[in-house]
């Protein structure tokens, strides 16, 4: 039997290993949520970081819902293997900084512990959007969220990341231990400000004192992250074993091309991660603007159309030059929302996204990026169309987004074969739609009144909600997906 990735001895010579000494790390770095996306994309620019520039920067990770990625990092020391894919082959790389893994549904108590260790001076998330407990509506603090409910409720055993947060901080302040720096990496604009209004939001609801520390104490610095990285299956395991000669359970698999940018200002110190190519700027938004616009709303349509059209990942949607050319046209129209970004010519930016939704090597689910719509339109879709509809555009394509997400959310298929939403508020969207007949119209009308998700500036001007209503209705009668 192949033996399983522990050590980083032994293993094919095909294989990249960390350039740096792992026995020299300590712990400094504590990150909630080590999903694929924190495997692919900050632990790589930590290992790069560590190799370029040295230091001592450690990574421990916490999981807070499910163990067994904790699991696998543990048995393997911490160490995994990325793939890097493109249409020339892939690359194995053996990732190196992670140190320990933590199950915070099994142990609480020790997660909180870590965060109170004052060792630990970064904070950094990848735990998506719906776990901030974020109202897109007010931009504060969803008092309807399940982990915000039981964490204001009992703040001292926090099970949700705000309430983590809080507490850790909370900790730290009443034994005079200087703060974390909490680090967001997730999809959401202004990812540190959001991140920041809701910590404080929750501190006030518990302690103004507290409040009033973490006011002045504590900085949240926001990101843009990117690199597009599809959840792992039995191609990636298989392909990283035959790479390292290794069984490594924690693989996972991506692109070649990998960006982050980040506010430079943290109370406790970072690994040199410019040294590793990350941008280190004094603003982030225009970037993460630019990021959510164009890749990410142009994902999320192709990602509906696509899985409504029958097609599996994102590369055969691509493949259809209608559907190719629809993206190429909203990145465009999304492009025309932003205010310049230093350095960037956003034209090659949309030729380089188109290429990277192409890379045939990457098998990207439409079902993968489709998840969670509630949580991803307002950001990627609904505030860019506000902004396009008020400079007088007729935000054309956001209507076929809006439209594909709608035929989506009705959960059964062209051959009418049903499917799970997987979105935090499925039972909202099921609830509206009962006894609801299947045509543009009706489904429109009631998609439209799901609570704080559609500003009024969409539903309330007229003609996009009818072209909205009628590119529905063309898509729920077609079997054929209609060139729009
Ligand atoms: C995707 C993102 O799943 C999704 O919603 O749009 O995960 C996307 O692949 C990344 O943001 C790319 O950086």
């Amino acid at each position: 039997m192949t033996e399983r990735l522990t050590r980083l001895t032994g293993l094919a010579p095909s294989a990249k290993l960390p350039a740096f000494n792992r026995d020299k790390l300590k712990p400094g770095i504590l990150h909630l949520g080590p999903g694929a996306f924190f495997r692919a994309h900050f632990a790589p620019y930590t290992d790069a970081a560590l190799a370029l520039a040295g230091g001592d920067w450690g990574i421990e990770v916490a999981s807070l819902r499910t163990a067994d990625v904790a699991d696998h990092l543990n048995e393997q020391n911490g160490l995994y293997t990325m793939l890097v894919r493109d249409t020339e082959g892939t690359v194995a790389h053996v990732i190196g900084p992670i140190l320990k893994a933590h199950v915070a549904t099994r142990d609480p108590g020790e997660l909180l512990a870590r965060l109170e260790d004052p060792a630990i001076r970064i904070v950094s998330l990848t735990v998506t959007e719906k776990a901030y407990g974020f109202d897109a509506a007010t931009g504060g603090l969803d008092l309807k969220h399940a982990d915000i409910i039981a964490d204001l409720a009992n703040r001292h055993a926090p099970r949700g990341v705000i309430g983590y947060l809080v507490e850790g901080l909370a900790r730290r302040r009443a034994r005079g231990i200087a703060p974390f720096t909490p680090l967001s990496c997730d999809n959401l604009p202004s990812n540190g400000a959001v991140l920041k209004r809701l910590v404080l939001d929750f501190a006030g609801r518990v302690d103004a004192e507290l409040k009033a520390w973490i006011e002045r104490e504590v900085p949240f610095p926001s990101t843009m992250v990117d690199r597009i990285t599809p959840a792992s299956t039995d191609a990636t395991y298989r392909d990283a074993e035959a790479l390292t000669g290794r069984v490594d359970l924690a693989a996972i698999e991506t692109e070649p091309f990998t960006q982050w940018v980040i506010e430079d200002s943290f109370a406790n110190g970072r690994p040199q991660w410019e040294k590793a190519g990350a941008l280190m700027v004094e603003d982030v938004s225009a970037y993460e603007k630019m990021k959510l616009r164009m890749l990410n709303g142009a994902h999320s349509l192709l990602a509906y159309l696509g899985y409504i059209g029958g097609y599996e990942f994102i590369r055969d949607v691509m493949g259809d030059s209608g559907l190719s050319a629809l993206a190429r046209r909203h990145m465009n129209a999304a492009a025309s929302t932003l205010d310049p970004v230093p350095g960037i010519d956003l034209d090659a930016y949309a030729d380089e996204l188109i290429a990277r939704f192409a890379n045939k090597a990457i098998a990207h689910r439409t079902y993968q990026i489709a998840m969670d719509g509630t949580q991803k339109l307002p950001q990627r879709l609904l505030e860019p169309a506000v902004e396009a509809l008020a400079g007088g555009s007729q935000a054309e394509t956001y209507a076929i987004a809006v439209a594909a997400w709608m035929r989506y959310a009705l959960g059964i298929d062209r051959n009418g074969k049903s499917y799970e939403l997987r979105d935090p508020r499925a039972n909202e969207i099921a609830a509206l739609l009962v006894d609801v007949p299947h045509n543009g119209p009706t489904v429109a009308a009631a998609l439209f009144t799901l609570p704080g998700l559609f500003p009024a500036a969409l539903t309330g001007n007229a003609a996009w909600a009818e072209d909205v209503t009628n590119k529905l209705d063309i898509l729920i009668q077609d079997s054929k997906l209609p060139l729009f």
